[in-house]
């Protein structure tokens, strides 16, 4: 069923107020050379894995902090807390996404200043974060390859805006029918300049090209945010 005019003018009216909380939220990582990632998947993609795995990494040569989007548990960032960074879980209370609202709300309780980079997990969710931009700098998909190789096209939205997509349980490979040429072909097809990073956060495989090249987004934030002067 078509939407009808009014609805079309609420989503409107929210996402443009979404918008404009996220515009303000960019500029505060900005102004803190802090580069934001906002990670998407479903539930159990393997988003809080991927963390998992990762941090311990990245930690060596970056100050990291975690923002955890979970509908009710604090789970996640239970499990985050462990590796002893900064992380700060946000309930929508039902909701299928987090808002740059619910963002700003917890960002005074994160060192900005000295963070390099600030990982926001969002809701298990592929559909509903695609529309609120939260002031990342850009979305991380994490797919588990298990979920089906239809699944890039029939949810392309996601994939077109994403800078990297990051398949994950590529262990369970052989256990499935995955074809992964097409999936990988349908993710280029939606998007042709994605990273695709292909892993396993169970037997780590593939874990070295993510974190580095996360790490090396990082360095190119930072310098392009010093040329242009912004750093206090
Ligand atoms: N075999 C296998 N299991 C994995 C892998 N990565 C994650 N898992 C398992 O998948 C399940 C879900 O992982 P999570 O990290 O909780 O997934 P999530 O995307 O954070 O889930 P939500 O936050 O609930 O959306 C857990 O039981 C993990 O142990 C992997 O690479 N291989
Ligand atoms: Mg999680």
């Amino acid at each position: 069923m078509e939407p009808n005019r009014r609805e079309i003018e609420v989503k409107a009216k929210l996402l443009g107020s979404n918008n404009m909380q996220a515009d303000l939220n960019r500029a505060h990582f900005r102004e803190n050379n802090c580069l934001a990632i906002n990670l998407i998947g479903s539930p159990g993609a393997g988003k809080t894995a991927l963390l998992e795995k990762t941090l311990p990494q990245l930690i060596v040569n970056l100050q990291v902090g975690v923002i955890e989007g979970d509908i009710f548990t604090s789970k996640d960032a239970d499990r985050i807390a462990v590796h002893e960074v900064p992380v700060v879980q946000i309930n929508t209370g039902g909701g299928c996404h987090l808002d740059s609202k619910m963002v700003s709300k917890v960002l005074p309780e994160f060192d900005c200043k000295s963070t390099d980079l600030m990982i926001i997990e969002n809701v298990g969710n592929l559909v509903c974060p695609a529309d609120f931009d939260l002031g990342e700098a850009f979305k991380v998909i994490v797919l588990s390859i298990v979920e089906g190789d239809d699944k890039p096209a029939k949810y392309p939205v996601i994939f077109r805006n994403a800078k990297a997509v990051v398949l994950n349980k590529m262990d369970l490979e052989a256990f499935t029918d995955v074809n992964m040429g097409n999936m990988k072909q349908d993710i280029r097809i939606i998007n042709p300049d994605i990273h695709i990073f292909e892993v396993s956060c169970r037997n780590g495989n593939g874990l070295e090209a993510w974190t580095s090249w996360l790490s090396q987004e990082v360095t190119a934030y930072q310098e392009k945010e010093n040329l242009a002067g912004t750093k206090l």
